[in-house]
C-alpha cells in the first residue's frame, strides 16, 4: 500500500538511536542493511559520526529515527562536559534508545558491551530509555564464543534488555531487530502493550481463536 494510503494515528515522532559496539563488529553493515539494503564484505572503519534518517511506521505511529553510527569510543561520555569535549561522544548522552552490537565469535566485545552497559546506566538517567543488545554475525556462529544461552541469561534475566541475534550478511532478522526495538519506544510512547503480549493475554480470556 503506498505510503499516502496509510491513515496514522499520530504526529511524527523523532527517535534518536545510539548503534556502539567495539570495532568491526558490523555496527555500519546492520544500519545499512536497514537503510538501503546494502552489504560490503569489505570492512572500512567509521572515523567520524554518521547519520542515518529512515522513518518507520509501527502500530499505526509514524516515527523519523536518527541513527547514529559512531565511531570507536573508548569510553561513555560521562558527562556533557566530556561529551562537548570528545566529538566521537557528541549527542551520545541523549539517546532515545541505545544498541548495543557485539560479534558472537568475539567475547572481547561481549566484554566491551558489558562495560559501556555499566557506563551508560551510572552516566545519565535511564528512566524509559532501552538498551538492546545485539548478537551479529551469526551466519558465523559454529565460531559462537559464549552460548547463546549464556548471553541471554546476562541480556535478558539480569539486564532487563531485549536480545536479537542477526547477520546483516544474510540480512537475517535486521528488520526484527529494529521492530523489537521500534515496539518497545511505541510502548513507552504510547502505552500499548506489545502484540505478543496483547494475543497472549487475549488466548489466556479464550478470547482469541488462531486459525
Ligand atoms: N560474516 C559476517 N561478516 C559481517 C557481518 N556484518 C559485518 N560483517 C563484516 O565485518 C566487518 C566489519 O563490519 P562493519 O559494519 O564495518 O563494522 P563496524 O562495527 O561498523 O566497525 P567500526 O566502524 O570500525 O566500528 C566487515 O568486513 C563486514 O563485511 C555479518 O553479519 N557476517
Ligand atoms: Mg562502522
Amino acid at each position: 500500500m503506498a505510503a499516502s494510503h496509510l491513515t496514522l494515528d499520530s504526529e511524527l515522532q523523532k527517535v534518536k538511536l545510539a548503534i556502539l559496539g567495539a570495532p568491526g563488529v558490523g555496527k555500519t553493515s546492520i544500519i545499512q542493511q536497514f537503510v538501503c539494503s546494502h552489504f560490503t564484505e569489505d570492512y572500512e572503519p567509521t572515523e567520524s559520526k554518521q547519520v542515518y534518517i529512515p522513518s518507520v511506521i509501527i502500530n499505526d505511529h509514524l516515527y523519523e529515527l536518527k541513527i547514529i553510527d559512531s565511531p570507536y569510543i573508548p569510553y561513555f561520555p560521562v558527562n556533557s562536559l566530556y561529551e562537548w569535549t570528545d566529538f566521537r561522544g557528541y549527542e551520545l548522552r541523549s539517546a532515545t534508545a541505545y544498541v548495543l552490537v557485539y560479534d558472537i565469535t568475539s567475547e572481547e566485545s561481549f566484554q566491551y558491551i558489558k562495560s559501556l552497559r555499566e557506563q551508560i546506566i551510572e552516566s545519565r538517567d535511564m528512566q524509559d530509555v532501552p538498551i538492546f543488545v545485539v548478537g551479529n554475525k551469526h551466519d558465523q556462529a559454529e565460531e559462537r564464543g559464549m552460548s547463546r544461552r549464556e548471553v541471554a541469561n546476562v541480556v535478558k534475566k539480569q539486564w532487563k534488555c531485549g536480545y536479537v541475534e542477526c547477520s546483516a550478511k544474510y540480512n537475517w532478522h535486521i528488520v526484527l531487530l529494529f521492530k523489537e526495538l521500534m515496539k518497545t519506544i511505541d510502548y513507552i510512547d504510547y502505552g500499548h502493550k506489545p502484540t505478543a503480549i496483547r494475543v497472549q493475554d487475549a488466548l489466556r480470556r479464550n478470547r482469541c481463536v488462531i486459525l
